[in-house]
């Protein structure tokens, strides 16, 4: 592996978990902390992250679809964030917290729908090319428990939310899959704690992953 990319992309960090879960939440926590010690962050996420990419997560998160052409949105989406945003920002030495990235279309399309994940692999790996997340926080939660968050947060709701329970607990499943086959890369969170202690795990743990990428 191009041993630059190796190196700078410890600084990218992903958010995973069924909605409801917290991420975003936290995501914002960590980056707090990351300023308070005068590092440069970047805030962003999927699908999105740059002017056409939010144009298709527009497109995604409201029209019906087959689910193959969900997943080449996704990708299509990836592809520009990638390039415009995520590679640039590394290079620059920014950390980049991320609101989500392809395990989401490994856990959604492919666990929640169905999708091929040796298609949604291959498909990674010509977007991405070596490119991975140094670390990825998965907020571990029954989707019971994040249904009934949802619930008391949401006014409208997108595509994704209206699917049901069992959609919700293939996903998580999936997850909990991914983070079994990459536990050097995954980190998983017991998100059905408070808030409180949700953001002590999570600073706890990437303290101490932090310390070698620090500047
Ligand atoms: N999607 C996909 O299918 N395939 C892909 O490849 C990608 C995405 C990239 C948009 O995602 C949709 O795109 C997503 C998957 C799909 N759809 N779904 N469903 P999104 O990330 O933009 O939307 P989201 O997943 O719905 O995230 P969210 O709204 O940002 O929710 P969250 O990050 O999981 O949770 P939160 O907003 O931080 O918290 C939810 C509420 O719970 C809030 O009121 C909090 O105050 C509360 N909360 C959080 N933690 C706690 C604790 N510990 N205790 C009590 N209450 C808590």
């Amino acid at each position: 592996m191009n041993h630059a990319l190796k190196t700078l992309q410890q600084r990218f960090i992903t958010f995973e978990g069924i909605d409801g879960a917290g991420k975003s939440s936290h995501l914002q926590t960590l980056a707090d902390w990351l300023q308070q010690r005068g590092q440069s962050v970047l805030v962003t996420r999927e699908p999105g992250g740059t002017p056409f990419a939010e144009t298709l997560r527009g497109l995604l998160l409201a029209q019906s679809m087959h689910t193959d052409t969900e997943v080449l949105l996704m990708f299509a989406a990836r592809n520009e964030h990638i390039h415009k945003v995520i590679l640039p920002a590394l290079e620059q030495g920014s950390w980049i917290l991320c609101d989500r990235f392809t395990d989401s279309t490994l856990a959604y399309q492919g666990g929640g729908k169905g999708a091929d994940l040796g298609r949604l692999r291959t498909l990674a790996r010509w977007v991405q090319a070596e490119l991975s997340p140094g670390r990825t926080y998965l907020f571990d939660i029954e989707a019971e428990v994040a249904a009934i968050r949802r619930a008391a947060q949401r006014n409208t709701i997108d595509k994704f939310e209206q699917e049901d329970q069992a959609f919700f607990e293939r996903v998580i499943q999936t997850y909990r899959c991914l983070a079994q086959e990459e536990p050097g890369r995954y980190k998983v969170l017991n998100s059905a704690q408070t808030l409180e202690s949700v953001s002590r795990q999570l600073l706890g743990d990437f303290s101490a992953y932090a310390i070698p990428y620090l500047n």
